[in-house]
């Protein structure tokens, strides 16, 4: 972990996480323990890291070849690679897997970039998604009856940090509306919550008990069933590595990541807008709606450009990151909300 003696907005781009930035400063007003002791304890959470077996020993350092052996078991793996849908295509090159793979977020095994391996304990079968709140009857379902459930499609799609950093990946994954349409919400359902895994035993970040666990966050049921929205189950064609998200997470691609719940154990249709997991850590910098907005800086840095993962190349931010035909109607007279695109 990096510790920052400038002030934030001081340092490069590349020297800073801004996500852990602000919680290192929201978690100093909140519980008193000065700022260095703070990022101390976290520095110590980190160096934990992952107990390694036998298997661990095998596989070494290499990511893809975590990724190969964590999905040899997969009772899904058989649906992958699936038909792409050409319909969504890139102005960029895709991101390489090995580099996408290594650069995450995923706070819950640790607030820096490196928790690929970390994650790996975190284990995506016996699975279930609980679907809840304001629908028909609620249900919990295993998750490859979910998988099994819409047909699978492979669709390439930009993706979009608040941090600025950028991927373009190609992910494999079913339209969100089916599964809402699925969940038959009731009529006085406006909102819809993605709740992430909740299993503290194995990983650290539980502990950093300032971050309000669950990760959660939500959209509004229009949003839901846009076509752009995507239960996501794979990437580059096959099942998702744990640190990306396995077995499934929403994308919405207009949308900023950190709007988008990684291994979702739990969907919640609601009444009322909820508040997510940045917005109620620091609301003055994270809002519900997110969308990705170059003329909106973040209050601490810019977002006209993004970087992108692997080349480095800088490219200009696409405002709702270049998905207005399909999203820009969802918004019409909501401009003056605030972070709103
Ligand atoms: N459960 C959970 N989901 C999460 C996060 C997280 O820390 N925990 N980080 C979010 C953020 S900030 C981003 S940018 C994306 C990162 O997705 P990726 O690591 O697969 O690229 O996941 C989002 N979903
Ligand atoms: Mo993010």
């Amino acid at each position: 972990m990096v510790v920052h003696r400038r002030k934030p907005w001081q340092l490069p781009e590349s020297a800073i996480t801004p996500e852990e930035a602000v919680l290192a400063h929201a978690a100093a007003k909140r519980s008193g323990p000065s700022r260095r002791a703070l990022l101390g304890a976290a520095a110590g959470l980190g160096a934990l890291g992952l107990g390694g077996g036998p298997a661990a020993r095998a596989q070494g350092r290499d990511p893809i070849g975590w990724w190969n052996a964590q999905i040899a078991n997969d009772p899904s793996r058989g649906l992958y690679p699936a038909a792409r849908n050409d319909r969504y295509t890139l102005d960029r090159p895709l991101t390489e897997a090995r580099q996408a793979i290594v650069y995450n977020n995923f706070y819950e095994f640790g607030s820096h970039k490196e928790i690929w391996r970390a994650a790996q304990r975190l284990e995506t079968r016996p699975w279930t998604v609980t679907i809840d709140g304001l629908v028909a009857s609620p249900k919990t379902v295993d998750i490859d009856t979910l998988i099994r459930a819409f047909p699978l499609e492979e669709r390439l799609y930009r993706f979009r940090c608040v941090e600025a950093w950028a991927m373009a990946v190609p992910w494999t994954g079913f339209p969100l509306a089916a599964l809402i349409r699925w969940a038959e919400p009731l009529g006085g359902a406006k909102y819809v919550i993605f709740q992430s895994f909740e299993n503290r035993a194995i990983a650290p970040g539980f502990r950093q008990t300032w971050y309000p666990w669950p990760y959660a966050d939500a959209f509004t049921l229009e949003e839901c069933v846009n076509e752009l929205a995507l239960m996501v189950t794979g990437i580059y064609g096959k099942p998702l590595p744990p640190q990306m998200g396995a077995p499934i997470r929403p994308i919405l691609p207009w949308k900023y990541g950190f709007k988008q719940p990684k291994s979702v154990v739990r969907i919640t249709f609601v009444a009322e807008r909820p508040v997510g997991f940045w917005e109620r850590l620091q609301p003055s910098e994270y809002g519900f709606w997110a969308n990705v907005n170059p003329d909106v800086p973040h209050p601490r840095w810019s977002q006209a450009t993004e970087r992108m993962l692997g080349t480095g190349e800088r490219r200009p931010t696409l405002i709702w990151n270049g998905y207005g035909e399909h999203v820009a109607h969802l918004y019409a007279g909501l401009a003056h909300e605030r972070l709103f695109a």
